[in-house]
């Protein structure tokens, strides 16, 4: 067997705006590598407004989603994929609850408790299970029209 080539699982990451403005991604990023995620491809991308509604889609009903687009809009985001057993539940988990201010009651140590603000200011995102991880995946890495501002294959 080649234990080398085991493919593990796969998840999409996002740091917002407020995270990469706010000057988290290293934080974030040793973080991440701490908890044993390897970072299997990173973007900078600069979002328009027509391609964040589209990654939102499943959200443009709710109330929220205008102020999402603003807020998703308003600076660059790293996209990454991450990679470890167990990456979608576990990333979840590291971020921490939606509301950055519950995050830092609740849980301390998470990413959202270091450097997110409130419910939509919460520094950071995470593909919410499988098919979802596919498709955002997928989303950034074949087929993005958003300005893409730099790339990272395999680090
Ligand atoms: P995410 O998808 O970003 O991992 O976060 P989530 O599942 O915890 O949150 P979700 O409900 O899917 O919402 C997606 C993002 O929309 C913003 N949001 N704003 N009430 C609000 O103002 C509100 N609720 C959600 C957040 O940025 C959230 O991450
Ligand atoms: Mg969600």
């Amino acid at each position: 067997s080649t234990p080398g080539n085991i493919e593990k699982e796969k998840t999409l990451a996002i740091i917002k705006p407020d995270g990469l403005l706010g000057n988290y991604t290293d934080d974030i990023k040793r973080t991440v590598l701490e908890y044993g995620f390897r970072i299997f491809k990173e973007k900078t991308v600069q979002f328009d407004e027509a391609t964040v509604k589209r990654f939102y889609a499943e959200h443009s009903s709710k109330s929220f989603f205008s102020s999402l687009t603003k807020y998703m809009t308003s600076g660059p985001v790293l996209v990454m994929v991450l990679e470890k057993d167990n990456a979608i539940a576990d990333w979840r988990a590291l971020m921490g609850p939606t509301d950055a201010r519950k995050a830092k009651i609740t849980h301390p140590h998470s990413v959202r408790a270091m450097c997110g603000l409130d419910t939509q200011k919460n520094c950071v995102h995470g593909s919410d299970s499988t098919k979802s991880a596919e498709r955002e995946i997928s989303f950034f890495f074949r087929e993005l029209s958003a300005d893409v501002i730099t790339e990272h294959d395999e680090l």
